[in-house]
């Protein structure tokens, strides 16, 4: 009796927690685009059968019973039929074309169209799901995707992606059957930001890489690219103003490497690509510390007037920009100038990390001044916890990595944060003293490590309205190949997103676990060189 009472009793204390976690206003969205809070919470359980696959989990999810059957005579069709929402079904028909052989056309449509067609629409869309919710009701007979905006039926296509057969991911023809469990989601994200950071300074990847890598991310709904464009072992993207800086400064790598470098056209082409799939792109470049390639290609930037050398080791904190001369703000402005020009997100990234060749009183000035550059370029300002000690300037995100007091005292002066706990989200961590592969500095980090944290209870006096998301950055001093990257990056990413995404109600490692077992066919027949950890039942 008493047992029971007890039950009664904690089952109450999680409904309230879990109906608190629901309506907390996680800054995803203006509170007019607030979900309403009589959402069911998910309970996922192995019952769910196929529906258990998705990655991250939906904020609900009911399983009506039967399922849809793609076949060839299958079309997508989309209400209003726009160039955006056109372009959007044609993605799903682009990836639904290799494996089945099906050339599903993309047509327009005013109501539902008929039976054994997938529609995809915003007419009639729900404002209470914000930018990237949407709602999917599938039946035997239709596949019904419906949302506010644009975003929000990319975000969804994903998740019919990930409720078809894993074969479906391959890119020859397989044999099917294309079914789906017939089931009625309603999903938006926990959190407005949900990234991946790629180092392609420390070693270079090709344009051709890089969008894969981004390909992959849209998988998991993550919505924010930050691309670490600079740093003492290369400088990675032409800027016209200072040709060095890529000519040179980008020649070669860690181990001395040829390096590599974006064109302009490079840059825009990735922005564009990631454009396509709902995903901002954030520039970083570093300073005014990690500038050892910018130095050593021009003189000038450098107090004594004399060009170190290139760097190709791996320590850090040994390099900085001259804070006393008056071209270090110019060389800051052009920079900023062209890839603002570059960029339609809102943020740049000024990097701000491990400045420890710079004295503290040159660190604050330096940043108090190239804040207001960045902003004078009509962009918002990002850095790593670190710029913390500045004045910061208004709307600018932080990025949390290694120390929780420094990251208060950006909170204190109004900043929000970027979670990236170097303990929990860095992928360049070993999962296992074994691992080839990464570093330890920051320590292990296995699957079940990397998932098992919430942005909320990380940092003791950060609360979640502090709290813009999630980012996993992958530092590459030891990462060389387009297999390197796959490999610490999966499977852990689609970790980082569920953490993004999901309520933090329901989230548990024993249960993720074999969702993500499930995930090894498709990063399978995606081409992923994943991390086959045996914490993880692979299917
Ligand atoms: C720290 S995290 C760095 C990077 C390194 C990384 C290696 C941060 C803001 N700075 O420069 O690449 O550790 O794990």
């Amino acid at each position: 009796m008493r047992t029971t009472r007890l039950f009664v009793i904690v089952g109450m204390c999680l409904a309230l927690l879990a109906f608190g976690a629901m309506i907390k206003d996680t800054g995803a969205q203006p509170p007019a685009l607030r979900p309403p809070t009589n959402t069911p919470i998910p309970s996922p359980t192995a019952s769910q059968g196929a529906t258990t696959n998705l990655i991250p989990m939906p904020v609900s999810l009911q399983s009506t019973g039967g399922s849809f059957t793609l076949a060839s005579s299958a079309g997508i069709y989309v209400e209003p039929a726009s160039a955006e929402l056109t372009a959007i079904g044609q993605y799903l028909a682009d990836k639904l074309k290799p494996s089945t052989g099906f050339a599903i056309p993309v047509l327009a449509t005013t109501g539902a169209p008929a039976n054994g067609n997938l529609y995809l629409t915003t007419a009639g869309g729900d404002s209470t799901l914000g930018t990237e919710g949407y709602s999917l009701t599938i039946t035997s007979t239709l596949v019904t995707l419906r949302a506010y905006q644009p975003t929000g039926l990319f975000r969804g296509l994903q998740t019919i992606r990930q409720l078809l057969p894993a074969a479906i991911e391959n890119s020859t023809v397989q044999a099917g059957p294309w079914t789906m469990p017939a089931v009625t989601i309603r999903d938006y994200p926990r959190f407005a930001w949900r990234g991946y950071m790629l180092d392609v300074a420390r070693h270079f990847f090709s344009a051709v890489e890089v969008k894969r890598a981004i390909d992959l991310m849209a998988y998991y709904k993550l919505n924010r690219f930050h691309l670490h464009l600079s740093d003492d072992q290369g400088w990675r993207l032409v800027i016209n103003s200072w040709p060095n800086l890529a000519i040179y400064g980008g020649s070669t790598a860690v181990g001395g490497g040829p390096g590599g470098y974006f064109t302009q056209a490079d840059y825009t082409d990735i922005v564009n690509y990631a454009a396509a799939r709902y995903i901002t792109v954030i520039p970083e470049i570093d300073m005014p510390g990690h500038t050892n390639a910018a130095l050593a290609s021009y003189a000038e930037l450098n107090c004594n007037g004399v060009a170190p050398a290139l760097y190709t080791g791996t320590n850090v904190g040994f390099s900085s920009l001259c804070v006393s001369k008056a071209i270090t703000y110019t060389f800051v402005d052009n920079v900023v100038n062209e890839i603002a020009a570059l960029t339609p997100g809102a943020y740049f990234h000024m990097g701000g990390d491990e400045s420890s060749a710079t004295t503290s009183s040159d660190y604050i000035s330096f940043v108090n001044q190239a804040q207001g550059i960045i902003n004078s370029h009509n962009k918002l300002v990002i850095g790593w916890e670190d710029i913390s000690a500045s004045t910061l300037t208004a709307n600018s995100l932080i990025q949390h990595w290694n120390n929780g007091t420094t990251t208060l005292n950006g909170v204190q002066q109004g900043a929000k944060v970027i979670m990236s706990p170097a303990s929990k989200a860095y992928l360049d961590m070993k999962y296992s003293r074994q691992t080839k592969l990464g570093q330890t500095w920051a320590g292990l980090i296995s699957i079940q490590t990397g998932y098992s944290w919430d942005p909320e209870t990380q940092v003791s006096g950060l609360s979640e309205s502090s709290i813009v998301g999630v980012e996993a950055p992958l530092w590459t001093e030891t990462i060389v190949t387009r297999a390197d990257i796959d490999y610490m990056t999966y499977p852990r990413l689609p970790g980082y997103a569920e953490i993004g995404w999901s309520p933090a109600t329901g989230r548990n490692w024993t249960e993720y676990k074999v969702r993500l077992g499930a995930h090894g066919p498709r990063l399978t027949a995606l081409g992923v060189n994943f991390f086959r950890s045996s914490e993880v039942p692979w299917q």
